[in-house]
């Protein structure tokens, strides 16, 4: 199915015969070329790796010839809007802006699910994992990687009881990565610890065998703990404890990735505090990858504020190392997982990253002596020091008893806050039985004892032959299941936006096809509260449905509030309807100047008749806004109330190639009576065939200046490129006519 970059994916198509795709690749791909020097544009770069063929530059990129440098880091984005298919499309805007790694990762609550479903339920606030979405997901995501030319890495997490299960499923349906951190179940989600380490094991060893990259789950002590920034040490005894323990499982250490967050953000003094912590850890796990994401923990509502957080962790990234960046949609705090944001996201590191290029070779961190260095080495013993008093306890199941973790005391000191579970306790406790002597498990990537020898010696290694292959080498085995509930699958969902997406009737939407949802940002003269409940009011009024504030923000307790809403517009609008009018042509500002260096071009300019506007024409001739003497165009400026006389006969001694006259004054339409004057005298004068007239104004009406003997007419809103590009075309078709 290949696609046109003007052309909407197709969700229909692609669901079409899905009980007969097989991912085309299995494991995790770095960018290619990372940290190669390579020209792009007129640029030097130092730390990017391979152009897109097609993505969507940063906004600035016209500036520089519309270039893309893409980092050398992985970027993440998380999707999961609770509707896969609307998910499919946002991954597709997020590709394009330069997102490799697409994180299908919320708060759904997976772990709590004991077992794989099947179809495509609605997800609330995030989505249950099923077969079906991730094989529509892989399948979209092939076709969306040839379209920007680079492999995209699908990621989901393999956690809760039916962990094991769900890492076998990824693995046939070849998912690239995935969050598996038995520690995360057993702190956060209550799961017995012997169930989830046991478990574990046999996850991570499928995991190996499909060449999963692997994140951790240490980053949640970050976000759960009281002060965060006190359970650095912890942090890294928990990186510890996962990272052996995969690769005792046969984990490759270049798929191993830690999850590392800058445990603190502004107004804490947070580089001085993070930058120790992140060299800390990267020197205790030099072999292994470092997948950083921003700190959400004291994450608001502002998405100013998430974005400057988002950037200080950004060039820690840079200043030390991560393979892997993360960009939180930074609208976490206000829990509306919006398009828009994922993009944001991924452009805010995107952008800093590639600004960033090189900072290394010029910037040193003072890793010798001073504070950072005496932080690293406190860390790092506070670290070894909590791993061995671990140890002593009676290890990491007593320890996790003894709440050892999440406590929000800096290591050795204990606040008693740390989550604690017994090791008899939580969900799945007595669920783990040793295997029997004749326990048999003919399948591929299994982990411990299945006894294959007993049945067969020569297939120890190759244990799924004594079946004729399993799932991972005979996909047609594979019990596909498409849909379970008749009310809730994508089938229902996809009829309800039939209309929007088969018609040219169009909704604003943030989340899923036709939500109709809309924000929008005022300042109210009152404090905040009288503030949020006027907005709501206003929204009202203003037509919206299910109107919700959003974000609140205070300029001044007396002077202002800034408010931010969100609402729904209940109608479509039907594009076919719109009178769109003709986009106003613009050269390219090379295509201008070079035109005017081969051939000098001068104009004369003046507001005629009695009029002492003066603004808009100097607007449109000087330099500093884009007027046209930035092209080379000779201007030769008259001044205000300038006679039509004046005008002419400047042009002729000047031997100008056009006159550009402004007038601003309208009343008994004046304004047309003086171009008329102007067309005459020019006729009068002998020079009318030579020359190009051009009048512009705030009143003027491109088709009425035409008629009374312009050559063009320019309104509200013209820019000098629009004068240029014209000037430069009439002389042009002047030039040929001669
Ligand atoms: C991230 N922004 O990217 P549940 N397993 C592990 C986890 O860390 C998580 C889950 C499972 C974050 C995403 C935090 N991580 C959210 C090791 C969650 C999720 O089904 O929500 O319980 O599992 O890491």
């Amino acid at each position: 199915m290949d696609i046109k970059p003007n052309e909407r994916l197709n969700i229909e198509k692609l669901l079409e015969n899905l009980e007969d795709y097989r991912p085309r690749r299995r494991g995790w791909h770095w960018r290619e070329g990372a940290g190669e020097k390579r020209k792009i544009g007129k640029f030097e770069y130092y730390d990017t790796s391979e152009n897109l063929t097609q993505s969507t530059p940063l906004p600035a990129a016209h500036y520089f010839d519309d270039i893309d440098p893409q980092p050398s880091n992985i970027i993440t984005t998380e999707i999961a809007s609770g509707r896969f298919e609307d998910d499919i499309r946002r991954m597709r805007m997020a590709a394009w802006h330069g997102a490799d790694h697409l994180m299908v990762i919320r708060t759904a609550g997976q772990s709590h699910m004991d077992g794989l479903i099947e179809g495509t339920p609605q997800g609330i606030g995030g989505i249950p994992i099923t077969r079906k979405q991730v094989r529509a997901q892989r399948k979209a995501l092939d076709i969306i990687e040839d379209e920007v030319g680079r492999p995209i890495n699908y990621h989901s997490y393999v956690s809760g009881v039916a962990g094991p299960e769900i890492a076998v499923m990824f693995a046939e349906e070849g998912v690239n990565g995935a969050h598996q951190d038995p520690q995360y179940n057993v702190l956060y989600r209550n799961i017995n610890m012997v169930r989830s380490f046991v478990d574990a094991a046999n996850a991570k060893k499928v995991m190996a065998w499909a060449d999963m990259a692997q994140i951790d789950g240490a980053h949640n002590a970050n976000a759960t703990a009281r002060e965060a920034w006190k359970v650095m040490p912890e942090l890294m005894v928990q990186h510890g404890i996962n990272s052996i323990f995969s690769a005792k499982c046969g984990v490759k250490k270049e798929n191993i990735c830690l999850s590392t967050v800058p445990p603190t953000a502004p107004p804490a003094p947070c580089m001085r505090l993070d930058l120790p912590y992140a060299v800390a850890l990267r020197e205790l796990f030099e072999d292994y990858k470092m997948r950083a994401q921003q700190n959400t923990k004291y994450m608001g509502s502002s998405t100013r504020e998430a974005t400057v957080t988002h950037t200080l962790n950004l060039l820690i990234s840079k200043l030390t190392r991560a393979e892997i960046q993360s960009t939180i949609t930074p609208d976490e705090g206000r829990n509306v997982p919006w398009h828009i944001y994922n993009i944001e996201g991924t452009d805010t590191a995107k952008q800093a990253l590639v600004g960033m290029d090189g900072l290394t070779e010029m910037v040193e961190i003072k890793r010798d002596h001073g504070e950072l260095a005496d932080k690293v080495r406190e860390l790092k013993e506070r670290a070894v020091l909590f791993m061995e008093e671990i140890i002593e306890s009676g290890g990491y199941f007593q320890a996790v008893e003894d709440g050892f973790f999440v406590d929000s005391g800096l290591y050795p000191e204990r606040n008693g806050d740390g989550i604690a579970r017994k090791i008899n306790g939580g969900i799945g406790a007595g669920s783990v039985y040793e295997r029997d002597e004749d326990y048999l498990a003919p399948v591929t990537a299994f982990f411990g004892y299945n006894n294959v020898e007993q049945y067969d010696e020569s297939l120890v290694n190759d244990p799924s032959k004594l079946i004729d292959g399993c799932t991972f080498e005979k996909p047609d085995k594979i019990i596909y299941i498409d849909e379970l509930d008749e009310n809730d699958n994508v089938h229902v969902r996809l009829e309800e936006t039939k209309e929007l997406r088969e018609s040219s009737k169009i909704k604003p939407e943030m989340e899923w096809k036709g939500d109709g949802i809309v924000q929008t940002t005022i300042c109210l003269p009152v404090e905040a509260r009288v503030a949020e409940f006027a907005a709501i009011e206003i929204a009202k009024k203003m037509g919206l449905k299910e109107v919700e504030v959003i974000h609140k923000e205070v300029m001044q307790e007396a002077e202002g509030t800034r408010v931010e809403f969100k609402g729904k517009v209940p109608f479509n609008i039907d594009t076919d309807d719109l009178v769109i009018p003709p986009k106003p042509e613009v050269m390219s500002d090379d295509e201008i100047r070079n035109d005017i260096d081969k051939k000098p071009m001068k104009i004369v300019a003046g507001t005629v008749g009695e009029d002492e506007h003066s603004v808009g024409l100097r607007e449109i001739i000087d330099i500093k806004h884009g007027g046209i003497e930035k092209y080379g165009i000779d201007c030769h400026y008259l001044g205000t109330s300038v006679p039509v006389e004046k005008l002419v006969d400047a042009a002729i001694e000047t031997n100008a190639d056009a006159i550009l006259a402004s007038t601003i004054i309208s009343h008994d339409d004046i304004h047309y009576k003086n171009m008329k004057n102007i067309h005459e005298l020019c006729i009068e004068k002998g020079i009318r065939d030579k020359i190009i007239i051009t009048a512009g104004g705030t009143q003027v009406t491109p088709e009425l200046a035409e008629k009374n003997g312009m050559d063009k007419g320019f309104g509200r809103g013209t820019k000098g490129i629009h004068v240029a590009t014209f000037l430069v075309k009439k002389r042009r078709e002047m030039e040929n006519e001669g």
